[in-house]
């Protein structure tokens, strides 16, 4: 065998995601060990898989990964301007399988809270504050009703539950949590300013933002760096504003081929999920890529351009 120089062989670019080590997984989406000759990175790949109801379907959408991959980036480099983020490339190192889909990030100290930003009151803020008037400890006014925009966006920590749904949290058990409240209420500022920005361009392209989570770490000199997936059709609700109208539950941007073709289905809505049919499918991947268009208004293709393999 030629020789190489351990140098090159340790920043020999990877080209497939099957040769490095998985670290976490979620539903759709995996983070990938990728450490090389810098800095520590991770690779978070998005995958085609789509859940509703919480269970994942055993047929993919194609090109929903990419899809919500691109969406990120835009808002990633977007939004540096109010808060750091870990995206480091959609390109380079990035395995050939996975380009598009994936993403070097910066490994983080991940801060162990949900950070949700409702605009509208509707899920389990709805829910919640039918049954006691508040959403994580936030008052809110009387009188409220299903899907109606609120007076100003609200800040509503929750955290990962050992199994089920995310729990809320009012904002000083947040601060517990992450040891550090002068840090927490800047994390609170910082996710109410991203979710302003993004709904009002969200709104010039007719779509509501009515709400959003983010996820946040710090970096090894202490920094605030947001992480994940950001602002996504997976991450947050996208309504389109036509047929907009409060008094009931909004159909999702995204997912309503499914879930209406489910309604209809038998399925009980608990595990397993059914396999989806073509024509459903196909629909639900026209909403993936016109959500794409819309909200960045640039065409998919470009972002398939941009990170298509050198070779
Ligand atoms: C991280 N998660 C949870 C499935 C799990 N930049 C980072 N550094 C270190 N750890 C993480 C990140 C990020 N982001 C976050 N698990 C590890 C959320 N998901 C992310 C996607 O894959």
């Amino acid at each position: 065998m030629a020789y190489l120089p351990s140098a090159l062989l340790a920043s020999r670019p990877v080209s497939t995601v099957a040769d490095l080590s998985l670290i976490a997984s979620g539903k759709v989406r995996e983070m990938y060990s990728l450490d090389g000759a810098g800095d520590p990175c991770l690779l978070m790949v998005a995958s085609d898989r789509i859940s509703t109801y919480d269970a994942v379907h055993p047929t993919p959408i194609p090109d929903k990964g990419k899809v919500l991959t691109g969406l990120s980036v835009f808002w990633f480099e977007r939004t540096a301007q109010i808060v750091s983020n870990h995206l480091v490339s959609a390109t380079e190192g990035v395995p050939e399988d996975a380009r598009g889909r994936a993403i070097v990030v910066r490994r983080l100290q991940m801060l162990p809270v949900e950070c949700v930003v409702r605009g509208y009151i509707t899920g389990s803020g709805w829910k919640d504050y039918l049954a006691t008037g508040k959403v994580s400890g936030v008052t809110l006014p009387a009188g409220l009703r299903e899907s109606q925009q609120l007076p100003e966006p609200i800040f509503t920590p929750s955290t990962k539950a050992d199994v089920g749904h995310d729990e809320a949290i009012d904002f000083d058990r947040a601060a517990e949590l992450i040891g550090d409240r002068e840090l927490m209420e800047r994390v609170r500022r910082v996710s109410i300013e991203l979710y302003s920005f993004a709904a009002a361009h969200a709104s010039e392209r007719g779509v509501i933002l009515a709400d959003t989570k983010f996820e946040f770490g710090v970096d090894q000199s202490g920094e605030l760096v947001i992480g994940d997936e950001v602002l996504t059709p997976d991450s947050s609700r996208y309504w389109p504003l036509e047929g907009y109208a409060v008094g009931k539950g909004q159909p999702s941007f995204d997912k309503q081929y499914v879930r209406d073709w489910a309604a209809g289905s038998g399925w009980d809505k608990r595990p397993p999920a059914p396999a989806i049919p073509e024509d459903v499918v196909a629909g639900t991947r026209a909403r993936y890529l016109e959500a794409y268009e819309l909200i960045t208004g640039e065409p998919f293709q470009r972002w398939l351009d941009r990170t298509a393999a050198s070779r």
